[in-house]
């Protein structure tokens, strides 16, 4: 049996991950998550306890870290600090976590010789013009644009320089936009959905034409277990499932789904530095590993999205306040 280590499992894709591996292998899991704002210990709940195990903890507590290590054949890393807007309110967990604490893994990897896979973002590469015919590959240079994806692109830069200097058996997978259960309310789709539920009226920012490439957060964990299992030490492989659209139809398909007229939201001020959009090329990872998404049709994932929010409410109706008042005090 392989012993994973997954860093960030109590969030959003880690725990979409973790359920995937249980589900799918007879792998045994260890998550060690910092419960920080965006983690929920409910999201690992029904696993089975002699397979999985919990550890409260940060990435960046050196000799926890080695303990774990030395206990796993691998290690996925998904823990980060996420959102944009906050990165521009704060950076500073953005550095600790997503450059700091990616260091303290990379050189206990390097230490006990252990396999290290690192999750990442498309928005290392910055973004493309509307109309650009090309999309994102694995040869496209980087270009971040905020706080929060330049200490990604930054920790990318680190794995490529401990594989290149060091020999670290490690794999690189940059994915696009993810939807799902378990995502916290402050992000795009949650944040629409749980607004119309609380009789909040959703938020567009900017002119709302920006456009996010979606993928399923369990095509992203089938993703990441086929680079784990079968991709090449030292390659990037970009994931992405052809979802590209306009946040303006996003926002608009939640309000018709949740049965509310089309037009029901507010424009709101734009973010900061807002990239225009992000769009993935995923032959690599098609051709090389044989790797094909499950959910291709957007508008269905996104309803069975929203179903899941209106039987969870207990998962995230304790969040919401709080992060309301966080946008507020941003005009947002
Ligand atoms: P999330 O914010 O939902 O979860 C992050 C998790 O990391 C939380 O459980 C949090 O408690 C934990 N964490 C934060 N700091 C920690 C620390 N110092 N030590 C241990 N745990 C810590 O994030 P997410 O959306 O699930 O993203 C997971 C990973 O996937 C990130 O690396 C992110 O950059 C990447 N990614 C996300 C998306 C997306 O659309 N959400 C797309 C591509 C890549
Ligand atoms: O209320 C909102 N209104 C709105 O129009 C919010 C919260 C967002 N938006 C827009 C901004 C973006 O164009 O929706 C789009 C998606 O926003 P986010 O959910 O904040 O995601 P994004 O900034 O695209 O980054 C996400 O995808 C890549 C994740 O948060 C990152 O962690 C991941 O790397």
């Amino acid at each position: 049996m392989t012993r994973l280590l997954v860093t960030g499992g109590a969030g959003f894709i880690g725990s979409n991950f973790v359920h995937h591996v249980i589900r799918n292998t007879d792998y045994s899991v260890t998550v060690l998550d910092a419960l920080t704002y965006a983690g929920n210990i409910a999201s690992l709940d029904g696993l089975p306890m002699d397979r999985f195990a919990f550890v409260h903890g940060s990435i960046g507590d050196a000799e926890l870290v080695d303990s774990l290590v030395a206990a796993a054949d691998a290690v996925v890393h998904f823990a980060a600090e996420t959102h944009n807007d906050n990165s521009l309110s704060d950076p500073s967990p953005f550095l600790t976590t997503n450059l700091l604490g990616t260091f303290t893994l990379l050189e206990t990897c390097r230490r006990r010789n252990v396999r290290f896979h690192h999750v990442s973002t498309d928005e290392v590469f910055g973004d493309l013009a509307l109309d650009d015919a090309d999309r994102f590959t694995e040869t496209t240079p980087y270009n971040p644009s905020s706080p929060y994806s330049s200490t990604k692109a930054g920790s990318d830069l680190l794995v490529r320089a401990w594989v290149r200097s060091f020999g670290l058996d490690a794999t690189i997978s940059n994915c696009s936009n993810n939807y799902g259960p378990f995502q916290h309310v402050e992000k795009f789709i949650p944040r629409q959905v749980t607004n119309v539920l609380s009789g909040i009226r959703p938020k567009l920012y900017g002119d709302g034409l920006n456009v996010r490439d979606w993928i399923h957060a369990d095509d992203h964990s089938s993703a990441v277990l086929a680079v784990l299992e079968h991709g090449r030490s030292g390659e990037t492989y970009l994931i992405g499932a052809d979802g590209e659209r306009s946040n303006k139809d996003v926002i608009e398909w939640v309000l018709e789904l949740l049965g509310h007229p089309r037009d029901a939201y507010d424009h709101v001020a734009d973010r900061p530095g807002h990239d225009r959009r992000y769009a993935i090329d995923p032959t690599k990872l098609r051709d090389e590993l044989g790797w094909r998404p499950r959910f291709v049709d957007f508008e269905a994932g996104l309803a069975a999205t929203i179903q899941w929010y209106q039987d969870n409410r207990t998962w995230w109706e304790p969040t919401k306040d709080a992060t309301e008042l966080r946008y507020a005090a941003q005009s947002r």
